[in-house]
């Protein structure tokens, strides 16, 4: 199984399994990952998603093996097929996703983690952009997402020069949410999936769609989408026991409805 995937605590939990190619993708854990992003998606008990990889990487992107390979899919189809749903999914999955980087995340691996809106990274983990050393172009939405993250001239040269980025830079730089010890990674980045499990899902999936709108609004555009999703957000049931809550001096219970 190129994926172990359960629901535990209102968390999807996912974790890439092929360790020892250090869970570069390959077609049939691209297509599992697809599948289990639209059961989280579809399923109202996962209220958000883990994500991390088994053994000592996150990631090494495409399976260089396969990509090769005459008889394998193919580098358009790998592209098309394998990794835009993928982040199409993470972006427009209206749930929150919690990354975990376990190790280093590279090519593909790296703008994976990328697209996910809450990224922990492990003290020793690290980011490559390691499609500049193999003639290819950053794909995955890389090109969308780090000149965003940490400006269009550190992302140029990341790109362009593949360098090894530590956890502690790419905090530094605005890439990541969060560094850990890597011996308390995994139990702080699932606590903080299932904090956000807890919270209003509804409120919090409107939070990302207004983020995914802001990168290509103007002010005026953006204001517009915030009335809008404020009017929904304020419909929703967590809103109405949030304000009574908050009123009545007693604990929050959301439902994500
Ligand atoms: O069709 C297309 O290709 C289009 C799509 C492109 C998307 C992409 O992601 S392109 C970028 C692909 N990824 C890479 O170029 C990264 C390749 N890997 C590395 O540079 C290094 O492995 C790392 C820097 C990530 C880690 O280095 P290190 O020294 O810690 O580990 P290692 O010894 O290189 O790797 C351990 C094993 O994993 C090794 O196998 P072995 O020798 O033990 O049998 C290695 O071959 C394997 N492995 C690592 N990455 C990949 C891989 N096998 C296949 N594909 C990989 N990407």
């Amino acid at each position: 199984m190129s994926l172990k995937f359960i629901v535990e605590n209102g968390v999807g939990k996912i974790n890439f399994n092929r360790p020892d190619v250090l869970n570069s993708f390959n077609k049939e854990m691209a297509l599992a990952f697809q599948k289990t992003l639209k059961d989280c998606r579809d399923n109202p008990e996962v209220r958000a998603i883990h994500i991390t990889g088994e053994g000592r990487a996150f990631c090494a992107g495409q399976d260089l093996a396969e990509a090769i390979a005459t008889d394998g899919p193919g580098l358009e189809n790998i592209v098309r097929d394998h990794y835009n749903p993928i982040i199409m999914l993470l972006r427009e999955i209206e749930k929150p996703v919690v990354c975990a980087v376990n190790g280093v995340a590279a090519g593909a691996g790296a703008n994976i983690a990328l697209a996910c809106d809450i990224i922990f990274a492990g003290a020793s983990s690290s980011f490559i952009q390691a499609f500049s050393k193999i003639g290819l172009i950053p794909d995955s939405g890389g090109t969308y997402f780090l000149p965003r993250l940490v400006g269009f001239q550190k992302a140029t040269a990341l790109m362009m020069l593949g360098d090894k980025v530590k956890a502690a830079d790419a905090l530094a730089m605005g890439m990541i949410y969060k560094v850990c010890d890597d011996a308390v990674l995994l139990q702080e980045s699932v606590e903080c999936a299932e904090k956000l499990a807890k919270m209003p899902t509804k409120g919090l999936g409107y939070t990302k769609r207004a983020l995914n709108l802001s990168m290509n609004n103007n002010l005026e555009e953006q204001l517009k989408v915030e009335g809008e999703l404020q009017t929904t957000s304020g419909k929703t049931y967590d809103y109405n026991e949030g304000v009574n809550a908050f009123l009545q001096k007693r604990p929050p219970v959301f439902k994500g409805e």
